[in-house]
């Protein structure tokens, strides 16, 4: 089997130091953050930036800091959000697209986001489709409903998107597709047979999904935009510590984990 690819989703948009006090949130607290889950076993970090005052943004001149600063400590796939926060409008959310990262998120389809809604209209995907494509940034294809992947194949039909797709399913986002072993099936069966996938589970779905995945050759995000705990009402110290019980999970199952470069190789990424 594939050897594992982990991301470590670092910080979100809507988690705050309230609900996780070890958050990171400054593009230094990021990158440290950042370079621990390389070193528990992470070969790529899902980015979300915040200001001054610990409020998401999708500015350029932010991302830039934390790249820069990533790529300083080590060789870890940096990996920006373009879905951002709720209220960002499309332009705002597609500037870290601008700094060429070898990977960047496109969510496919509009959808319950809590008491929110995640506004991904077909206009907005496309236009990101085709920056990312003009600027050689390789989507990871956000799936919280499985008609995203219809919307994501559209996508494709129109040359926007290149085959081999790599997908993310977010499962268990309240308002959106629950997160039971049988969702993430159907998603699986349902996407080209030469894609691959990760799957991140949201709050108490991200361990049993991701065993899941390690189980049918599929990767794992985790990490504290989708679960700040380790266990029920235990909350997890670092993004690096729920980094490093995939690791612990997977090698005791027999699935190597990969590495930076091996993930590149993996995903098709151009460095
Ligand atoms: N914060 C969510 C509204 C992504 O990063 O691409 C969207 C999100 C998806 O987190
Ligand atoms: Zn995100």
């Amino acid at each position: 089997m594939e050897k594992l690819i982990i991301t470590a989703a670092l910080t979100g948009a809507e988690v705050t130091r309230e609900q996780q006090p070890n958050l990171p949130l400054t593009p230094d607290e990021i990158a440290n953050e950042a370079y621990e889950c390389y070193q528990a076993g992470a070969a790529m970090v899902h980015v979300h930036a915040r200001d001054g005052e610990g409020k998401p943004t999708q500015s350029y001149d932010v991302y830039k800091e934390i790249k820069e600063k990533i790529e300083a400590k080590c060789n870890v796939i940096f990996q920006p959000s373009t879905g951002g926060a709720v209220w960002h409008s499309p332009e705002e959310r597609l500037q870290p697209v601008e700094l060429k990262p070898e990977m960047a998120t496109l969510s496919c389809g509009t959808c319950n986001f809590g008491p929110d809604v995640f506004m991904n209209t077909e206009e907005y995907m496309k236009k990101f489709a085709r920056r990312m494509k003009e600027l050689g940034v390789k989507p990871e294809l956000e799936i919280f409903e499985r008609g995203m992947i219809e919307n994501a194949m559209k996508l494709v039909k129109r040359g926007l998107v290149e085959r081999p797709l790599h997908f993310d399913f977010v499962l268990g986002v309240p308002g959106a597709c629950p997160a039971t072993p049988e969702d993430l099936l159907h998603m699986v069966r349902s996407i080209p047979s030469d894609s691959t996938w990760t799957v991140a589970g949201i709050g108490r779905y991200e361990l049993p999904l991701a065993v899941m995945a390690i189980i049918l050759g599929g990767h794992v995000r985790v990490g504290f935009e989708d679960n700040v705990y380790y266990n029920k009402g235990q909350l997890a110290e670092s993004n690096a510590q729920l980094v490093a019980r995939i690791v612990r999970i997977a090698k005791e199952m027999g699935r190597d984990i990969a590495t930076p470069d091996e993930a590149r190789e993996i995903l098709g990424l151009k460095k």
